[in-house]
């Protein structure tokens, strides 16, 4: 039996799925920490719990990441390792985790001023990485991430203590209608779905592959459908979207010919470092949540990842 506890963003504790208002701010020091997003689109952020810059990145870059990751979802050594996560029912890499730590391109990447000065100035602080992946959802075999709010996870597995982190989801191919694109709520940033259930141990070994805890229950989904609509992100390669961590999303298979291929990169403020996870739970390995590399992060200039030494 799980003692009830006084944490807002209780879930997974045997009781009914429920709905809570969102305590904390989306962009927070009213985005006067750093200078990289216009008022008007801090308030689209705030109203939608996210924002879609299109074209950030030159083709020449997203060719260069491109090629990256490609090349580590070639290599024996990284397949073989915990941080790559296979599709269920075949060898197909469905996801590389802490790609930031694994290259050398995509860590200069993350701490690229583009990006960083965004993370930086909706935060309202410095940051760090609480998490990187690349998702490859190959044609044909890309199968679904199912709704769901990236900050229930994090809270109740990871000991994540508030709502004060943005994911960044860096487009390396075209994201079209058929190839399985991110699709998110808008709106429902503002609302936590309290989720069903008590976490399995070693959750992340099937939950990477298929969530089937932390999962929000239909009728949940059917109001912040109702409220705000699911919006598809359609955009070409090297856009860039910046999702808060309790933004619902998902996206469908990939049943099209086309890879949908991305590269994300969690940024958590450094006042929101993580605590003990939930009700006992044992942490999550450190490719999955940053405990001890979580220094504060430089920004690098533009582009400088195309000059980074591949290995
Ligand atoms: O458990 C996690 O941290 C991962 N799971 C999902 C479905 N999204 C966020 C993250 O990659
Ligand atoms: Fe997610």
């Amino acid at each position: 039996m799980i003692t009830p506890t006084l944490d807002p963003y209780a879930s997974r504790t045997d009781r009914d799925a429920g709905i809570v208002q969102r305590v904390e701010p989306l962009v927070y020091e009213d985005g006067a920490y750093a200078n990289a997003l216009q008022p008007a689109q801090q308030a689209a952020y705030a109203r939608d719990g996210f924002i879609v810059l299109e074209d950030l990145l030159p083709a020449g870059e997203v060719d260069c990441l491109m090629e990256e990751v490609d090349r580590m979802t070639r290599d024996p050594q990284i397949r073989q390792r915990d941080e790559a996560i296979t599709e269920k029912g075949s060898q197909a890499v469905r996801s590389i985790f802490r790609v930031h730590e694994l290259s050398r391109v995509i860590h200069a990447l993350a701490h690229d001023e583009r990006l960083l000065n965004v993370a930086r100035q909706l935060l309202g602080s410095e940051v760090y990485i609480h998490q990187s992946r690349a998702n490859l959802k190959p044609g044909f075999k890309g199968k679904d991430f199912y709704w769901h709010s990236d900050f229930e996870t994090w809270h109740v597995e990871d000991g994540m203590p508030a709502m004060r982190a943005v994911s960044c989801s860096v487009l390396l191919t075209d994201n079209s209608a058929v190839n399985g694109p991110l699709m998110l709520m808008p709106g429902s940033q503002k609302q936590f779905i309290s989720c069903v259930g008590r976490t399995p141990d070693a959750h992340y070994k099937s939950s990477l592959k298929q969530q089937e805890y932390g999962v929000p229950d239909p009728v949940s989904l059917q109001l912040l459908a109702e409220q705000g609509g699911v919006v598809p992100v359609i955009a070409k390669a090297g856009s860039v979207v910046f999702f808060d961590c309790n933004t619902m999303h998902g996206s469908s298979s990939n049943i099209s010919p086309w890879p949908r291929a991305n590269v994300f990169m969690v940024y958590n403020s450094v006042e929101n470092r993580l605590g003990p996870p939930k009700y006992g739970l044992t942490p999550r390995p450190e490719h999955i949540a940053t405990r001890t590399n979580d220094a504060v992060m430089e920004a690098l200039p533009a582009g400088a990842f195309m000059q980074t030494g591949r290995e």
